[in-house]
């Protein structure tokens, strides 16, 4: 029996594959002073497919406590209604900003 390195190749089998859900990201709306408050409430319907009554709350959340949760999804839904978010802002020329963070 040799006690020199072996260099032959070998086949490990892994017989259990950790498997994980996949991380969750909040999609949060930060309050500005300029804003207008019916395009926010807009925006939360449009994109978040809020009811009125709870665009308006969420709208209202932000306002008092300068952030919110719209809410939360897998990294690529998430991403998507960040961007489309802040498109939609800019593209209206309001300073309104939306980012994500993991949860
Ligand atoms: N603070 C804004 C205003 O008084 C309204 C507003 C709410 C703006 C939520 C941004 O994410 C926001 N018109």
């Amino acid at each position: 029996m040799s006690h020199e390195p072996n260099h032959d190749t070998e086949t490990l089998t892994r017989t259990k594959t950790s498997i994980r859900e996949p991380s969750m990201f909040k999609v949060l709306l930060l309050n500005d002073d300029f804003t207008p408050m019916d395009f926010v409430v807009d925006l939360l319907v449009r994109f978040f497919q809020k009811s009125a009554d709870d665009a308006t709350r969420i709208m209202l959340n932000v306002h008092h406590n300068g952030v919110g949760i719209c809410g939360v999804f897998p990294r690529e839904i998430a991403e998507t209604k960040v961007m489309q978010v802040n498109q939609h802002a800019r593209k209206n020329n309001h300073p309104l900003k939306c980012k994500m963070e993991k949860s």
